[in-house]
């Protein structure tokens, strides 16, 4: 059933000011149809976060023909410069959340740093999608690893580290490990990698004893990762899987293409990301990280091929490639989930390699050659607008489309030594 036939909705084209009807929609979300509704009023969908990813919704919902609304302390957030309005206070400013409940008729988010407590004082008066519930769970390692287990998804061995005594009992066949704080890490940040009991006490001392988790380090072969988007109404569709590989931390290219995941993994892949978002009731776009372990490892046989590794509550780096490579993309399908409407099933109709462009390639503050990587076919070049470029920070991605693999794989390959990304 599609979400603008669902019994009990309230009617279509609601707007904030709609107010009870709003209110009495919350928890099972409304049809927010886009473009004005005749009186001049327009409907506004609100993202709190104004980094990239909350830029490319706000781009996915103008294009549709929504006003949105950006809450981000930062001036210049790359969402808050594109947006039709910018509330510029911090995520748990009570002035700031009241306008943003005041202009929007439904709320998002974009990065894992937004305080849940935050969404919850938006979720009472707003449909807000991911709730904050889940975006608790997926905040909190310690809290995402046990949903896992409840899944009966099987995650890497771990132990939580709170205290002296905590770190003192760790059992020795968790080491070498890799000690990640249970909160506010994204891109590599908040992680140690660790091998000896020496190098764990410091680790936790250097991360200030903030609560841990240890992971046992185990033999990758690959990384993947699966996008969905589930609706009010519990439908759901998914991306295909994605292959990514990561340098130092932090993702440095995926790739997209029949025959890049073998169909087996991708389709355990998928069944797995499906229960995680079902269990939790999900709603919004999700996108849940894997490792694929080297075939024939004591932990292959001990846990399985495919391990989690975690989630995010929100589009996700790994699948910029469907901006365009698929007729649908995960923007599209954030605004489709978060406004209450039909959700399809993307089809990708070209295979796709995206390149994350980081700040390093701006060095000596030098432009990157960006005219001859745009003479190579297939290339789409997408900057975010941040002004400061660092060192592992995400500027933007390039994202190469083409007829077959092998031509998706020769222009990237050229687009990388243009910029002087290494080769994969
Ligand atoms: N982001 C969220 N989780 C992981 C990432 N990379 C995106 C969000 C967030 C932005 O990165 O869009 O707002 C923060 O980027 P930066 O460069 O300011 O740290």
């Amino acid at each position: 059933m599609s979400a603008a036939a669902a019994p009990g909705r309230p009617k279509q084209g609601t707007t904030p000011s709609g107010g009870s009807a709003v209110r009495a929609a919350t928890s099972v979300g409304a049809t927010f149809l886009p473009g004005s509704a005749g009186s001049g009023q327009q409907t506004t969908l609100g993202v709190m976060g104004g980094g990239q990813l909350g830029r490319m919704f706000v781009q996915a919902a103008q294009a549709m023909g929504y006003f949105t609304a950006v809450l981000d302390p930062d001036v210049v957030s790359p969402a808050g410069l594109v947006s039709h309005y910018h509330i510029q206070t911090d995520y748990l400013d009570q002035q700031g959340l009241a306008q943003l409940m005041q202009r929007c008729a439904a709320i998002t988010t974009e990065f894992e740093n937004v305080p849940a407590p935050a969404l919850m004082t938006l979720g009472a008066a707003r449909p807000v999608a991911p709730s904050a519930e889940a975006v608790g769970i997926a905040q909190d390692r310690v809290k995402e690893k046990a949903h896992f287990v409840r899944c009966g998804v099987p995650c890497a061995p771990y132990v939580v580290i709170e205290s002296a005594a905590q770190l003192a009992a760790v059992a020795d066949d968790l080491l070498p490990g890799i000690l990640k704080t249970a909160r506010m890490g994204y891109d590599g940040k908040g992680q140690v990698r660790v091998t000896t009991r020496a190098e764990l006490a410091s680790a936790w001392d250097e991360l200030q004893g903030a609560t841990c988790v240890l992971e046992k380090m185990l033999p990758l072969k690959a990384e993947c990762s699966v996008i969905v988007a589930r609706g009010w109404d519990g439908a759901m569709v998914n991306f295909p899987p994605q292959l990514n590989l990561h340098r130092a931390g932090i993702l440095a290219l995926t790739e997209v293409y029949e025959g890049a995941i073998s169909p087996a993994l991708a389709a355990r892949a998928i069944e797995a990301t499906k229960a995680i978002a079902e269990e939790l009731q999900y709603v919004g776009v999700l996108c849940v990280e894997f490792f694929v372990l080297e075939e024939g490892s004591a932990e292959a046989k001990a846990l399985g091929a495919l391990i989690v590794n975690e989630m995010a509550p929100r589009p996700h780096n790994s699948g910029h490639y469907s901006l365009d490579a698929c007729d649908l993309s995960q923007f599209d399908l954030q605004v489709r989930t978060l406004a209450g409407l039909p959700l399809v099933q993307p089809r990708q109709h070209s295979p796709a390699i995206m390149l994350n462009l980081l700040g390093d390639l701006w060095v000596n503050r030098t432009t990157p050659p960006w005219d001859q990587v745009l003479a190579l076919p297939g290339a789409h070049l997408h900057l975010y607008g941040k002004l400061a470029a660092a060192k592992g920070r995400k500027m933007g991605h390039l994202t190469l489309t083409g007829a077959s693999v092998a031509q998706v794989r020769t222009t990237a390959l050229a687009a990388a030594a243009c910029l002087g990304i290494e080769p994969f």
